[in-house]
């Protein structure tokens, strides 16, 4: 085959292969959130849970990739599963399923010493009892993900038992575990710091693998991108997930520091290449069908909607570029240690200018080439700051 042909077949299996790629987005990312030291509230923020569905159809009515919108209990579904009724209304006025469930185990008072890992047992069981509220609301909705970050830990050394908080937290997740149904799974996220700052009690991807393998098989361990320390390499992290059968998912953001939440790729767009590219060359091939991406953004200086359209162009741009590398060469030059041929390989992918294939892409879906360009000439931000305006500014101290 010609290599005009050669071209144009990599070019039509990467368009039939973005086809697959979606990217959940989160309802806390059209709200007004702030950082620990204020927030700039914006007129358009959503406010209701309905805001953030007519919000997230929005961004999926441009993009195409976002079907769903995950949801954190405590601030979509006060109610708990009694609000689950008024999700399904808005799943079918909205045409956005509903995504992963996202518990809330740090907002409450009683949760200052812990929560499924808190020395106190009464306290340990009103957490699980919410795991399980969590679950519920997840069978009712037909959510496949219980997305569980743990904020517990402690600031000082002595202050608290390592090891009886690994017990408490074993015991919570497969009593949790336990009480899903065929095709759920529960994701557990790890962070190494923030709230506390000693240890926190999941604080890294060994600490969630060892605790997804005790508890069962529809555990699996969720990579925030932000929750790592400096200079850690991500994608080896993401290859042993992929080893050990148990990667469940991404929370996708970019950070300079710490966990920053800024837009995917805005400081290092190499490394989301090459946490695609790792999921993309995994022989297990089908495995990253299973693996959920999300975006777990909240921007306080960004228009909310823009931020979110951005961020899935970006997405999209990035595991494109990833879908371009050449995997048998690669394979071929890594057997031969030809170390700089390697190499360039993944660089000829990375430095590829994806976005008149991605053009293409949303011309045959019938979606804007453009959706940043086309979400400003549709007027849909300046009709939802008239609209929530006045209700904004008077909420000066609400964040969901
Ligand atoms: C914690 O920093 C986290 O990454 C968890 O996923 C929470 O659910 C989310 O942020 C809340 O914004
Ligand atoms: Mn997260």
């Amino acid at each position: 085959m010609s290599t005009d042909g050669r071209a144009e077949r990599v070019f039509e299996g990467v368009l039939e292969k973005l086809d697959s790629f979606v990217i959940e987005i989160p309802s806390w990312g059209f709200a007004n959130t702030g950082t620990r030291f204020g927030k700039f509230l914006q007129p358009g923020a959503a406010g209701t849970l309905e805001e953030k569905f007519a919000d997230a159809a929005q961004v999926h009515n441009l993009t195409g990739a976002t079907p769903s919108l995950a949801l954190h209990v405590l601030w979509d579904l006060p109610g708990g599963v009694g609000d689950a009724q008024i999700v399904k209304q808005l799943v079918s006025r909205y045409g956005v399923r509903a995504g992963s469930i996202n518990p809330n185990l740090f907002q409450n008072q009683e949760y200052k010493f812990g929560s499924i890992c808190n020395p106190d047992a009464g306290i340990r069981r009103k957490a699980v009892d919410h795991l399980l509220d969590s679950v519920e609301i997840a069978k009712v909705l037909g959510s496949q993900d219980i997305s569980l970050w743990v904020a517990d830990g402690s600031n000082y050394p002595g202050a608290q038992s390592i090891r009886n908080r690994i017990a408490w937290m074993e015991e919570a997740l497969r009593v949790t575990h336990d009480a899903l149904d065929d095709g759920q799974r529960l994701l557990i996220e790890y962070k190494p710091f923030e709230p506390a700052f000693y240890f926190t009690d999941i604080a890294d991807w060994g600490m969630s693998a060892n605790l997804a393998r005790a508890v069962g098989p529809k555990a699996f361990v969720l990579v925030d991108t932000g929750h790592h320390y400096q200079a850690q390499n991500i994608e080896q992290i993401v290859a042993w997930l992929l080893h050990l059968g148990r990667l469940g998912g991404f929370h996708f953001n970019d950070r300079r520091y710490a966990d920053d939440d800024l837009t995917i790729g805005s400081i290092d767009p190499y490394q989301v290449f090459r946490i695609f590219h790792e999921i993309l060359s995994d022989p297990a091939g089908g495995a990253s069908s299973s693996i959920a991406y999300m975006v777990d953004q909240s921007h306080n200086i960004k228009g909310k909607l823009e931020a979110m359209v951005q961020t899935v162009v970006i997405a999209q741009e990035l595991y494109a570029k990833a879908l371009l590398v050449d995997h048998n060469r690669l394979a071929e030059l890594q057997a031969t240690a030809n170390t700089v041929e390697a190499e360039e390989c993944l660089r000829d992918a990375f430095w590829t200018d994806v976005r008149p294939l991605l053009r293409t892409w949303r011309e045959r879906k019938g979606l804007p080439t453009d959706p940043l360009k086309a979400l400003r000439a549709s007027g849909y931000v300046e009709k939802i700051e008239r609209e929530r305006r006045t209700r904004n500014t008077s909420l000066i101290s609400s964040y969901a």
